[in-house]
């Protein structure tokens, strides 16, 4: 089954939600980027927003904090994929175990609440992504899957390299490359880690950084169209 309708896909990363930092370059108040994320979601009649890794900066976030995160996400009403990334990796005693975050039912965590897909039935809509699982290295596209939707999105956390020597050293982690991108087979492949929105490839599978809420100043539309094939934008955010 799959929608008659073009598909609206709301996609950022690297909001680095936290209780210093984020707090004090909003007043105070460390979850500001993700509450215009989710307003702009919203504005947008978004069908799933994509939080693509460091959604929070660490662990180590105030309880109250991921407790304001969970309700904000809950009351939003928008359907949300969260995968873990370098700074909030899917580990043990992680923030999300005690904040909430686990019971907000339109929120699923990729290797904590689902596993590395998502299928949306009524949207005939599927969204994979490989979690950070620690703070160690990995790639973040190995073993895509057998796609059970019709429409298909990718997610991952890492750095774009048209080629990567994984031989290398010192080099950076969580490489993902052209080839690498290409076989995934996805419509669309939501990327995070870098700070700037930037597209790094294109069709088959069409990829893009949507950088973060505070320094791209936008969060990326992907929409899916109906016939086939992915319209891609920027979307202006209201700090307001
Ligand atoms: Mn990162």
């Amino acid at each position: 089954m799959s929608a008659n309708r073009d598909i609206v896909v709301v996609h950022t990363s690297d909001v680095h939600v936290d209780h210093e930092y984020a707090a004090r370059q909003n007043n105070g108040d460390g979850a500001k980027p993700l509450a215009v994320v989710l307003a702009a979601a919203k504005a947008l009649a978004a069908d799933v927003l994509l939080l693509c890794g460091d959604t929070f900066d660490c662990h180590n976030i105030p309880v109250a904090l991921v407790r304001r995160v969970s309700t904000m996400i809950r009351d939003s009403g928008v359907q949300t994929v969260l995968l873990p990334g370098n700074h909030d990796p899917a580990i043990d005693e992680a923030m999300w175990e005690k904040g909430g975050l686990l019971a907000v039912e339109n929120l699923r965590i990729l290797g904590v609440t689902t596993g590395e897909s998502v299928v949306f039935d009524a949207l005939g809509l599927e969204v994979w992504g490989r979690p950070h699982r620690d703070y160690g290295d990995m790639n973040p596209l190995e073993a895509p899957p057998r796609w059970r939707a019709r429409r298909r999105v990718a997610m991952a956390h890492g750095h774009y390299d048209p080629v990567p020597d994984r031989s290398k050293r010192p080099r950076a982690s969580w490489l993902l490359g052209d080839d690498e991108i290409a076989a995934t087979g996805a419509e669309y492949l939501a990327l995070g880690h870098w700070n700037r929105a930037i597209q790094v490839a294109a069709a088959p599978t069409p990829a893009y950084y949507s950088g973060s809420p505070d320094y791209a100043q936008t969060v990326n539309v992907a929409r899916l169209r109906v016939a086939g094939g992915v319209d891609v934008e920027r979307h202006p955010l209201d700090w307001t």
